[in-house]
């Protein structure tokens, strides 16, 4: 049976509770009717109409899938740990998230070119970036992590939902060039209700641009639960526009890439967009600023590590006796090494000049920016260590520039 949507049936269920002060996120924990190819339990499922898109997985590749979902929830693990040592200012998890990124990720060509939001950290691996550029921004080092053009990524993007737009854009100019590469746009559940994802979706469809909108519904926009962003399923909204839309049980690594497959292939012959929403969860704190446990009922939680994205492939390749004692310790060895590279490479980071900040904020030289650059400058040079001797033979030396306090010019310099 194809799960993809071309319409619409109305959704019966109502919210549901949690205690007082915490919630669960509602009917979209129930997970039936994904695509799915992988249980809970670690059963390869079969689906005629999926089967297809993974018969090449042989025993490697399905191993190289387990490393990727180990590696990257170590990098996140280090990163977290690093957040919490203050070398890093913040870190957005993608815990519970490994099969819906990895899966989608491994599935594209180097040609195509991604659009983000800030937890696509799993997927910024598969596209091959430097461990360094993934924390260079979290540390306060850098205004931008990487060039796009050198992985096919574009840096990530924080406000919410905008990259849907850039992704279309993108597209189009695909499609004027004539070539077989597709745009996709990573986003989560939240940012399904943002004016620029629907509009993006009017364009895609109106021009049939080679699109992929991949939505991670992970249950949660920081707090907001999903059932208040939508009394449908997210999926169920793209026909609507005339995209089809595919629900994918977004913790299975094999139904991701197969769905994520379908898509691209339908993007590369000239079929329009597709959405696909990945249904999964956050398994983790919005960010390391936030605490879910205010909020979101423990239950639920339990509910989703029974659905680990890992263990389930981890039992299937046990079974199949392709995860071994010794497999299994090289991989673990291997996601050390990564997170060992990655803590050096952060804490390596060398402190940026203070003054760089006004870099790259204008393509062209802009009177108002010298000028705080200037004054900021001069005022630089009044702390030990700055020339102060000119600062002092300066009038204005002590101005201060708009928006600097002492506090933020000291740790500029730090
Ligand atoms: C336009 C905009 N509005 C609000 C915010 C603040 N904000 C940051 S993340 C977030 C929630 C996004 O939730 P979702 O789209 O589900 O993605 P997730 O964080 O769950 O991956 C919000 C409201 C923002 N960054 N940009
Ligand atoms: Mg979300």
């Amino acid at each position: 049976m194809s799960n993809e949507n071309t319409g619409i049936e109305p959704r019966t269920d109502q919210p549901s509770g949690g205690s007082e002060k915490t919630r669960t996120a509602g009917p979209d924990s129930d997970t039936s009717g994904l695509v799915q190819l992988l249980t809970p339990e670690g059963v390869r499922v079969s689906d005629p109409d999926y089967d297809p898109w993974i018969a090449d997985l042989d025993a490697e590749r399905l191993a190289s899938l387990y490393e990727d979902m180990v590696v990257v929830r170590r990098i996140d693990t280090e990163a977290t740990a690093l957040q919490r040592q203050g070398e890093i200012a913040l870190w957005p998890p993608l815990l519970g998230q490994e099969a819906a990124q990895i899966g989608s990720g491994r599935a594209l060509r180097t040609d195509d070119f991604v659009f983000t939001s800030y937890r696509e950290n799993a997927v910024a691996y598969c596209r091959g970036v430097d461990l360094t550029d993934i924390v260079r921004v979290w540390r306060g080092n850098a205004a931008s992590g990487w060039d796009p053009y050198e992985i096919n990524m574009a840096t990530p993007q924080i406000i919410v939902g905008a990259q849907t737009l850039h992704a279309t854009g993108y597209a189009l100019g695909i499609q004027n060039d004539g070539s077989d590469a597709v745009a996709v746009a990573y986003f989560g559940d939240g940012a399904t209700s943002q004016g620029d994802t629907n509009e993006a979706m009017i364009f895609a469809a109106t021009y049939q641009a080679p699109v992929v909108f991949f939505c991670q519904n992970n249950h949660w926009a920081i707090s907001e639960p999903v059932e208040l962003q939508t009394r449908r399923n997210i999926a169920d909204r793209p026909p609507g526009f005339g995209i089809p839309s595919i629900r994918v049980d977004g913790n299975d690594v094999l139904a991701v890439m197969a769905v994520m497959r379908l898509a691209l292939d339908r993007a590369r012959v000239g079929g329009g967009p597709t959405f696909i929403e990945a249904v999964t969860y956050r398994m983790g704190p919005h960010t390391t600023a936030d605490d879910p446990t205010r909020y979101r009922d423990p239950a639920e939680l339990a509910l989703w590590a029974a659905r680990d994205p890992i263990a389930r492939l981890a039992t299937l390749l046990t079974n199949e006796g392709i995860l071994t004692a010794e497999v299994e310790a090289s991989v673990a060895a291997k996601a050390d090494a990564v997170a060992a590279e990655l803590r050096a490479a952060c804490i390596g980071l060398a402190d940026p000049d203070p003054l760089t900040v006004f870099d790259n904020v204008y393509s062209e030289p802009h009177p108002v920016l010298a000028r705080q650059r200037d004054q900021y400058s001069r005022y630089l040079r009044t702390f030990v260590g700055g020339d102060s001797d000119n600062a002092d033979s300066d009038p204005d030396a002590n101005d201060m520039p708009e928006n600097v306090t002492p506090e933020n010019a000291e740790g500029a310099q730090r």
